[in-house]
């Protein structure tokens, strides 16, 4: 038999066992009725959506550093694409500092001879020996799938056994993939998982940035025990305009602090907001207020403020130490934020006010605050649905901030998010201070419609790729006339 006589059999009988001859006359019926100028185009799209699902073949993973100079995970995932196996995309976990007791555990060596005990080259062994072959064979563009196989393949609630790092930049790297494979921006991708059984909405609609211009606490190096002032422009601006009235804020803010403290004022924290020599938040909040003016727009009309207290880490023996040497019972500390509150009323939410455990100062600041503020549950829930459903149920806050590492996979965060959701409550998707330069939570917060995203200062690279790809999305949506009006 000849070359071209065997070829065709083979075809033949490619074509009998996959039952594809009905399919295929379909389509040439169609290219002939049609004749479009690029039949061999034209016969690709058709053929294209008919060929066998992308599968995952491998994950691979790897060390690297984050922008703390810590290591952290990244993965690759690979995946076979008609017969051939390439590298479809990659992404990384972040870190944080000011971790909740309840997080999904973030996997070190703790070999002190290698980065101070933080390599994670076992996190990345579990890539590579347990997640791979997890997920091998899945489908790359079904994330909740491959994010259940992911919690499988561990098992525990915490991710003890391989590692919520490895977990996370497994997630990451199979929604970007996922998204590559279907041709589909990330955000709109995730969208479809998020909505999944539910109707995807026709327009999306951007997150409110809450820009943290003043780092404190674990974040920086001084007195200041609040962690994060943030700023938050009027939500009803686009979001071009949102992210230059608080750049243009934050710059008056660098001025206004070296003019008062000197040059070392504008020294930056791990989330790029100044770190200047401040001892308290109502000096703090005061700077900003003025650096709000200075850049000409007005407080509590154009520019609200917002802090995160993340006040476990200033909670010690029943008492929280506010100042160093001064410390308040849990009533008197919802006095000093009550008196905050009225003192500066641009100040529109408070995150983590008590510590995580101390449920009843939660209920008490609802009470008392709930109605005029957003109360922010972060290391209280950890993104966990499991405490989200309790804390709703005993009112322990109306917002949830949305990590993704601290329960493991993009899908149990948007179980997080949608169970915030149902109780009417609002949803800040969060980065942490230790980052990479992925982007994934920005396409995220779009995905689920959340109000507000909080991912530092409009400064260093690791901060202002989350904002950029926030104004790659918004041209995108406006061109396509997709943005919610
Ligand atoms: C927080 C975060 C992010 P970390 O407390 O909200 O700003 O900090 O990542 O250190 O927990
Ligand atoms: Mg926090």
């Amino acid at each position: 038999m000849s070359d071209t006589a065997s070829t065709a059999g083979k075809i033949q009988e490619y074509l009998d066992d996959n039952k594809l001859q009905p399919t295929l006359q379909v389509i040439i019926n169609d290219l002939c009725k049609q004749l479009p100028s690029d039949a061999f185009g034209y016969l690709v799209n058709q053929l294209l959506p008919k060929c066998a699902p992308p599968q995952i073949d491998k994950l691979v993973g790897r060390e690297v550093l984050d922008s703390r100079a810590n290591p952290t995970v990244e993965v690759d995932v690979y995946a076979i694409v008609r017969d051939k196996s390439r590298l479809i995309a990659r992404s990384a976990a972040p870190s944080g500092a000011s971790t909740g007791s309840n997080e999904a555990m973030e996997l070190r060596d703790g070999d002190n001879d290698r980065y101070m005990g933080k390599g994670v080259k076992r996190a990345v062994d579990n890539v590579n020996t347990i997640l791979s072959p997890a997920v091998a064979r899945a489908n790359p563009t079904d994330l909740a799938a491959v994010d259940d196989l992911l919690c499988k393949a561990d098992g525990t609630e915490l991710k003890t056994k391989v590692g919520g790092n490895a977990i996370t930049a497994a997630s990451f790297a199979v929604a970007e993939a996922g998204a590559i494979l279907l041709d589909l921006p990330l955000y709109k991708h995730l969208a479809n998982v998020f909505y999944r059984g539910r109707d995807t909405p026709k327009t999306y609609r951007l997150p409110t940035p809450m820009v943290n211009i003043l780092n404190g606490g674990k974040h920086a190096g001084g007195n200041l025990k609040i962690q994060e002032f943030m700023i938050m422009p009027n939500a009803d601006l686009p979001f071009t305009e949102k992210l230059r009235y608080v750049t243009q804020v934050y710059h008056h803010l660098g001025k206004l602090l070296v003019s008062k403290y000197g040059v070392s004022a504008k020294n930056l924290g791990d989330e790029g907001g100044y770190a200047p020599p401040l001892d308290n938040a109502d000096e703090a909040l005061g700077m900003i207020e003025q650096a709000i003016s200075a850049a000409g727009f007005t407080a509590g009309k154009d520019i609200f403020l917002a802090l995160d207290c993340a006040s476990s880490e200033f909670y010690k023996d029943g008492k929280y130490e506010i100042a160093p040497k001064k410390f308040l019972t849990g009533d008197e500390l919802l006095n000093y934020y009550e008196k905050l509150v009225n003192d500066h009323p641009a100040l529109r939410s408070i995150e983590d006010a008590f510590d995580e455990k101390d449920y009843e100062m939660w209920k008490k600041s609802m009470e008392r605050l709930g109605d005029k503020i957003m109360l922010v549950g972060d290391d209280v829930f950890t993104t966990n649905t499991n405490l989200l459903s309790r804390g709703i149920n005993e009112k322990w806050a109306n917002a949830l901030l949305l990590k993704v590492n601290q329960i493991g996979t993009i899908s149990e965060a948007m179980n997080a998010a949608r169970m915030m959701f149902e109780a009417s409550g609002q949803v800040i998707v969060s980065h942490r201070s230790g980052e990479t330069t992925n982007s994934v939570i920005s396409d995220l917060a779009v995905a689920t419609g959340a109000r507000f995203i909080k991912t530092g200062a409009p400064a260093r690279g690791e901060r202002v790729c989350k904002y950029n790809r926030l104004l790659q999305i918004e041209e995108e949506l406006i061109n396509e006339g997709l943005l919610e009006k």
